[in-house]
Protein backbone atom coordinates (compact mmCIF):
# COMPACT_ATOMS: atom_id res chain seq x y z
CA UNK A 1 0.00 0.00 0.00
CA UNK A 2 3.42 2.22 0.62
CA UNK A 3 5.48 3.94 -2.40
CA UNK A 4 8.58 2.09 -2.99
CA UNK A 5 11.50 3.89 -1.91
CA UNK A 6 9.69 5.54 1.14
CA UNK A 7 11.26 3.40 3.59
CA UNK A 8 14.90 4.20 1.78
CA UNK A 9 14.27 8.23 1.50
CA UNK A 10 13.22 8.36 5.36
CA UNK A 11 16.50 6.35 6.16
CA UNK A 12 18.37 9.53 4.63
CA UNK A 13 16.28 12.01 6.29
CA UNK A 14 14.80 13.08 2.64
CA UNK A 15 11.88 15.77 3.61
CA UNK A 16 9.56 14.15 1.16
CA UNK A 17 9.54 11.10 2.11
CA UNK A 18 9.20 12.44 5.40
CA UNK A 19 6.18 14.59 4.53
CA UNK A 20 4.79 12.07 3.25
CA UNK A 21 5.10 9.29 5.61
CA UNK A 22 3.65 11.93 8.47
CA UNK A 23 0.54 12.04 5.96
CA UNK A 24 0.48 8.83 6.03
CA UNK A 25 0.28 9.05 9.69
CA UNK A 26 -2.09 11.64 10.54
CA UNK A 27 -4.76 9.58 7.90
CA UNK A 28 -4.46 6.63 9.89
CA UNK A 29 -5.63 3.48 8.54
CA UNK A 30 -4.12 0.55 6.64
CA UNK A 31 -1.38 2.52 4.96
CA UNK A 32 0.31 4.11 8.39
CA UNK A 33 0.60 0.56 9.38
CA UNK A 34 1.80 -1.07 6.85
CA UNK A 35 4.36 2.19 7.18
CA UNK A 36 5.15 1.47 10.87
CA UNK A 37 5.73 -2.24 10.16
CA UNK A 38 8.16 -1.73 7.49
CA UNK A 39 10.35 0.88 9.51
CA UNK A 40 13.68 -0.13 10.19
CA UNK A 41 14.22 -1.17 13.85
CA UNK A 42 16.13 1.17 16.38
CA UNK A 43 20.05 0.99 16.05
CA UNK A 44 20.31 3.69 18.18
CA UNK A 45 18.37 5.05 21.54
CA UNK A 46 16.75 6.62 19.41
CA UNK A 47 15.72 11.08 19.53
CA UNK A 48 15.83 12.47 22.63
CA UNK A 49 12.13 14.17 22.78
CA UNK A 50 11.66 17.52 24.23
CA UNK A 51 7.63 17.97 24.85
CA UNK A 52 6.91 21.85 24.48
CA UNK A 53 3.37 22.83 26.28
CA UNK A 54 1.44 25.75 27.62
CA UNK A 55 -1.63 27.89 27.21
CA UNK A 56 -3.13 29.02 23.78
CA UNK A 57 -0.20 31.67 22.81
CA UNK A 58 1.94 31.55 25.73
CA UNK A 59 5.23 31.54 23.12
CA UNK A 60 5.66 27.61 22.45
CA UNK A 61 6.45 27.87 18.74
CA UNK A 62 8.90 30.95 19.30
CA UNK A 63 10.68 29.01 21.82
CA UNK A 64 10.94 25.90 20.05
CA UNK A 65 12.37 27.96 17.16
CA UNK A 66 14.56 29.78 19.07
CA UNK A 67 15.93 26.61 20.37
CA UNK A 68 16.12 24.78 17.81
CA UNK A 69 18.41 27.57 15.77
CA UNK A 70 20.65 27.28 18.67
CA UNK A 71 21.11 23.57 18.15
CA UNK A 72 21.49 23.98 14.51
CA UNK A 73 24.54 26.31 15.28
CA UNK A 74 25.55 23.59 17.54
CA UNK A 75 25.76 21.06 14.72
CA UNK A 76 22.38 18.81 15.40
CA UNK A 77 19.85 18.00 13.54
CA UNK A 78 16.18 18.93 14.55
CA UNK A 79 12.84 18.10 13.74
CA UNK A 80 9.44 19.74 15.40
CA UNK A 81 6.09 18.32 14.95
CA UNK A 82 3.42 20.76 16.25
CA UNK A 83 0.47 18.73 17.55
CA UNK A 84 -2.62 20.89 17.45
CA UNK A 85 -5.62 19.42 18.79
CA UNK A 86 -7.68 22.13 19.22
CA UNK A 87 -8.38 22.97 15.26
CA UNK A 88 -9.59 19.38 14.06
CA UNK A 89 -11.96 21.15 11.58
CA UNK A 90 -9.42 23.67 9.89
CA UNK A 91 -7.37 21.24 8.19
CA UNK A 92 -3.75 22.06 7.02
CA UNK A 93 -3.78 25.89 5.86
CA UNK A 94 -4.21 27.57 9.18
CA UNK A 95 -2.43 25.21 11.29
CA UNK A 96 0.49 26.04 8.23
CA UNK A 97 0.31 29.79 9.30
CA UNK A 98 -0.03 29.47 12.73
CA UNK A 99 3.58 27.21 12.93
CA UNK A 100 5.56 30.07 12.12
CA UNK A 101 8.95 28.55 12.57
CA UNK A 102 9.69 29.79 8.52
CA UNK A 103 13.84 30.09 9.84
CA UNK A 104 13.76 26.68 11.48
CA UNK A 105 12.46 25.00 8.61
CA UNK A 106 14.70 26.39 6.25
CA UNK A 107 17.73 25.41 8.07
CA UNK A 108 19.88 22.67 6.43
CA UNK A 109 18.85 19.50 7.50
CA UNK A 110 15.84 20.75 10.34
CA UNK A 111 12.28 19.37 9.70
CA UNK A 112 8.89 21.17 10.80
CA UNK A 113 5.72 20.16 11.10
CA UNK A 114 2.07 20.41 12.13
CA UNK A 115 -0.14 17.58 12.75
CA UNK A 116 -3.95 18.17 12.78
CA UNK A 117 -5.98 15.35 14.02
CA UNK A 118 -6.00 11.75 12.57
CA UNK A 119 -8.87 10.25 10.50
CA UNK A 120 -8.63 6.48 12.23
CA UNK A 121 -9.20 6.28 15.80
CA UNK A 122 -6.28 6.28 18.03
CA UNK A 123 -6.09 9.59 18.90
CA UNK A 124 -3.52 12.27 18.83
CA UNK A 125 -1.15 10.88 21.05
CA UNK A 126 -0.79 7.64 19.16
CA UNK A 127 -0.17 9.84 16.05
CA UNK A 128 2.29 11.42 17.97
CA UNK A 129 3.90 8.63 19.25
CA UNK A 130 3.73 7.01 15.44
CA UNK A 131 5.65 10.15 14.38
CA UNK A 132 7.89 9.90 16.51
CA UNK A 133 8.43 6.34 14.93
CA UNK A 134 9.56 8.20 12.14
CA UNK A 135 11.24 10.76 13.06
CA UNK A 136 13.61 7.98 14.70
CA UNK A 137 13.80 6.02 12.09
CA UNK A 138 15.02 9.05 10.20
CA UNK A 139 18.20 9.43 12.33
CA UNK A 140 17.10 12.70 14.15
CA UNK A 141 18.92 13.30 17.79
CA UNK A 142 16.47 16.28 18.79
CA UNK A 143 12.80 15.78 18.20
CA UNK A 144 10.66 18.76 19.79
CA UNK A 145 7.19 18.25 20.21
CA UNK A 146 4.54 21.10 20.73
CA UNK A 147 0.97 20.72 21.76
CA UNK A 148 -0.75 23.37 23.59
CA UNK A 149 -1.60 22.53 26.94
CA UNK A 150 -5.56 22.83 27.64
CA UNK A 151 -6.71 19.50 28.35
CA UNK A 152 -6.55 15.53 28.81
CA UNK A 153 -5.41 14.92 25.02
CA UNK A 154 -2.49 17.36 25.10
CA UNK A 155 -0.95 15.42 28.80
CA UNK A 156 -1.49 11.94 26.84
CA UNK A 157 0.70 13.81 24.27
CA UNK A 158 3.18 14.88 26.17
CA UNK A 159 3.59 11.42 27.85
CA UNK A 160 5.41 10.62 24.09
CA UNK A 161 8.46 13.14 25.29
CA UNK A 162 10.97 12.18 27.44
CA UNK A 163 11.45 16.07 28.55
CA UNK A 164 8.56 17.84 28.90
CA UNK A 165 8.90 21.89 29.06
CA UNK A 166 5.83 23.48 30.32
CA UNK A 167 5.89 27.75 29.21
CA UNK A 168 3.74 30.08 30.88
CA UNK A 169 4.01 33.62 30.25
CA UNK A 170 4.42 36.63 33.00
CA UNK A 171 1.01 38.30 34.00
CA UNK A 172 -0.66 34.47 34.81
CA UNK A 173 -0.23 35.21 38.37
CA UNK A 174 -2.11 32.71 40.36
CA UNK A 175 -3.78 31.25 37.06
CA UNK A 176 -0.92 29.12 37.23
CA UNK A 177 -3.65 26.91 37.81
CA UNK A 178 -5.06 27.68 34.61
CA UNK A 179 -2.20 25.40 33.15
CA UNK A 180 -3.55 21.86 33.76
CA UNK A 181 -2.69 20.03 37.20
CA UNK A 182 -1.82 17.53 35.08
CA UNK A 183 0.74 19.28 32.97
CA UNK A 184 2.20 20.94 36.04
CA UNK A 185 2.96 17.53 37.17
CA UNK A 186 4.47 16.25 34.26
CA UNK A 187 6.70 19.18 33.84
CA UNK A 188 10.14 18.53 34.32
CA UNK A 189 11.32 22.68 33.27
CA UNK A 190 9.17 25.71 34.19
CA UNK A 191 10.15 28.16 31.44
CA UNK A 192 8.64 31.91 32.27
CA UNK A 193 8.01 32.81 28.30
CA UNK A 194 8.24 36.10 26.91
CA UNK A 195 11.31 37.63 29.63
CA UNK A 196 11.50 40.96 28.10
CA UNK A 197 7.53 41.60 29.15
CA UNK A 198 7.22 43.05 33.37
CA UNK A 199 6.32 40.53 35.48
CA UNK A 200 8.39 37.98 35.06
CA UNK A 201 10.53 38.03 37.94
CA UNK A 202 7.41 37.52 40.00
CA UNK A 203 6.58 34.54 37.41
CA UNK A 204 9.61 33.03 38.45
CA UNK A 205 9.27 33.63 41.99
CA UNK A 206 5.65 32.28 41.78
CA UNK A 207 6.99 29.35 39.99
CA UNK A 208 9.98 28.72 42.22
CA UNK A 209 8.19 28.18 45.21
CA UNK A 210 5.80 26.01 43.83
CA UNK A 211 8.64 24.13 42.81
CA UNK A 212 9.77 24.29 46.09
CA UNK A 213 6.45 22.34 47.60
CA UNK A 214 6.71 19.36 45.48
CA UNK A 215 8.73 16.14 47.20
CA UNK A 216 12.41 15.42 46.95
CA UNK A 217 13.02 13.61 43.94
CA UNK A 218 16.17 12.85 42.38
CA UNK A 219 15.28 15.91 39.71
CA UNK A 220 14.19 19.33 41.04
CA UNK A 221 12.38 21.25 37.85
CA UNK A 222 14.30 24.41 37.04
CA UNK A 223 12.72 27.38 36.84
CA UNK A 224 14.10 29.16 34.13
CA UNK A 225 13.26 32.94 32.29
CA UNK A 226 13.63 32.87 28.34
CA UNK A 227 12.91 35.66 26.12
CA UNK A 228 12.21 34.22 22.22
CA UNK A 229 12.35 37.22 20.66
CA UNK A 230 15.35 38.79 22.72
CA UNK A 231 17.35 35.26 22.64
CA UNK A 232 17.54 35.05 26.30
CA UNK A 233 18.19 32.14 28.60
CA UNK A 234 18.20 29.95 26.02
CA UNK A 235 21.98 28.83 26.77
CA UNK A 236 20.81 27.73 30.36
CA UNK A 237 17.37 26.21 29.03
CA UNK A 238 19.67 23.81 26.54
CA UNK A 239 22.00 23.11 29.36
CA UNK A 240 18.82 21.96 31.46
CA UNK A 241 17.75 19.95 28.75
CA UNK A 242 20.95 18.17 28.15
CA UNK A 243 21.19 17.67 32.36
CA UNK A 244 17.82 15.68 32.41
CA UNK A 245 18.58 14.12 29.01
CA UNK A 246 22.04 12.57 31.22
CA UNK A 247 19.65 12.52 33.81
CA UNK A 248 17.74 9.31 32.12
CA UNK A 249 20.59 7.94 30.63
CA UNK A 250 21.59 6.40 34.33
CA UNK A 251 20.42 3.60 35.77
CA UNK A 252 18.24 2.63 33.06
CA UNK A 253 15.72 5.75 33.55
CA UNK A 254 15.29 5.47 29.89
CA UNK A 255 14.63 1.96 29.09
CA UNK A 256 12.02 1.92 32.49
CA UNK A 257 10.37 4.90 30.68
CA UNK A 258 10.17 3.55 26.95
CA UNK A 259 8.46 0.30 28.89
CA UNK A 260 5.91 2.33 30.14
CA UNK A 261 5.58 3.98 26.59
CA UNK A 262 5.40 0.86 24.70
CA UNK A 263 3.24 -0.35 27.46
CA UNK A 264 0.54 2.32 26.89
CA UNK A 265 1.03 2.11 23.11
CA UNK A 266 -0.29 -1.52 22.62
CA UNK A 267 -2.80 -1.03 25.58
CA UNK A 268 -4.64 1.75 23.27
CA UNK A 269 -3.54 -0.17 19.54
CA UNK A 270 -5.51 -2.82 21.53
CA UNK A 271 -8.50 -1.21 22.70
CA UNK A 272 -8.86 0.04 19.02
CA UNK A 273 -8.28 -2.69 17.07
CA UNK A 274 -10.43 -4.89 19.25
CA UNK A 275 -13.03 -2.27 19.23
CA UNK A 276 -12.89 -1.69 15.93
CA UNK A 277 -13.27 -5.62 15.07
CA UNK A 278 -16.35 -5.74 17.36
CA UNK A 279 -17.91 -2.59 15.26
CA UNK A 280 -17.07 -4.50 12.15
CA UNK A 281 -17.85 -8.49 12.72
CA UNK A 282 -20.65 -7.97 15.20
CA UNK A 283 -22.56 -4.61 14.64
CA UNK A 284 -25.94 -6.33 16.11
CA UNK A 285 -24.71 -7.32 19.60
CA UNK A 286 -22.43 -4.00 20.09
CA UNK A 287 -26.06 -2.42 18.94
CA UNK A 288 -27.75 -4.42 22.06
CA UNK A 289 -25.49 -3.74 24.42
CA UNK A 290 -25.11 0.07 23.77
CA UNK A 291 -29.16 0.30 24.06
CA UNK A 292 -29.00 -2.27 26.89
CA UNK A 293 -26.29 -0.04 28.92
CA UNK A 294 -28.40 3.51 27.55
CA UNK A 295 -31.42 2.56 28.99
CA UNK A 296 -29.60 1.50 31.95
CA UNK A 297 -30.31 -2.43 31.88
CA UNK A 298 -26.81 -3.75 32.10
CA UNK A 299 -23.97 -2.08 33.43
CA UNK A 300 -21.09 -1.19 30.58
CA UNK A 301 -18.88 -3.36 32.17
CA UNK A 302 -20.58 -6.81 32.16
CA UNK A 303 -21.24 -5.61 27.97
CA UNK A 304 -18.32 -5.07 27.68
CA UNK A 305 -17.01 -8.24 28.96
CA UNK A 306 -19.71 -10.23 26.88
CA UNK A 307 -18.44 -8.22 23.78
CA UNK A 308 -15.07 -9.41 24.86
CA UNK A 309 -16.31 -12.91 24.99
CA UNK A 310 -17.64 -12.48 20.98
CA UNK A 311 -14.16 -11.61 20.15
CA UNK A 312 -12.72 -15.34 21.00
CA UNK A 313 -15.21 -17.28 18.89
N1 LIG B 1 7.48 39.98 23.92
C1 LIG B 1 7.59 38.72 23.48
N2 LIG B 1 6.64 38.21 22.70
C2 LIG B 1 6.77 36.94 22.28
C3 LIG B 1 7.89 36.15 22.65
N3 LIG B 1 7.74 34.92 22.10
C4 LIG B 1 6.57 34.95 21.41
N4 LIG B 1 5.99 36.17 21.52
C5 LIG B 1 4.73 36.59 20.86
O1 LIG B 1 3.63 35.87 21.40
C6 LIG B 1 2.71 35.54 20.38
C7 LIG B 1 2.46 34.06 20.37
O2 LIG B 1 3.67 33.41 20.06
P1 LIG B 1 3.71 31.88 19.59
O3 LIG B 1 5.14 31.47 19.61
O4 LIG B 1 2.97 31.68 18.33
O5 LIG B 1 2.92 31.21 20.80
P2 LIG B 1 2.31 29.73 20.87
O6 LIG B 1 2.29 29.37 22.31
O7 LIG B 1 3.07 28.82 19.96
O8 LIG B 1 0.85 29.94 20.34
P3 LIG B 1 -0.22 28.81 19.96
O9 LIG B 1 0.53 27.67 19.32
O10 LIG B 1 -1.17 29.50 19.03
O11 LIG B 1 -0.88 28.40 21.26
C8 LIG B 1 3.29 36.06 19.07
O12 LIG B 1 2.69 37.28 18.77
C9 LIG B 1 4.74 36.24 19.37
O13 LIG B 1 5.34 37.25 18.62
C10 LIG B 1 8.90 36.73 23.47
O14 LIG B 1 9.92 36.13 23.84
N5 LIG B 1 8.68 38.03 23.87
MG1 LIG C 1 2.34 27.47 18.47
Amino acid sequence: VIEAGLIDGLRRAESRALARALTLIEEGGEAARTLLAGLPGAESDGPHVIGITGPPGAGKSSLVEALGLEMVRRGQAVAVLAVDPSSPFTGGAILGDRVRMTRLASSPGCFVRSMATRGALGGLASAAADALDVFAAAGFPIVMVETVGVGQDEVDVMHVADTVILALPPGLGDDVQAAKAGIMEIAHIFVVSKADLPGADQAVAHLRAMVELAPESPWRPPVLAVSAQEEKGLRELLEALTDHGKLLQLEGRRDAVRRVRAERRIRRAVEDLAWRKLCSEQPEAVGTEVEAVSRRHRDPYTAAGDLLRLLDS
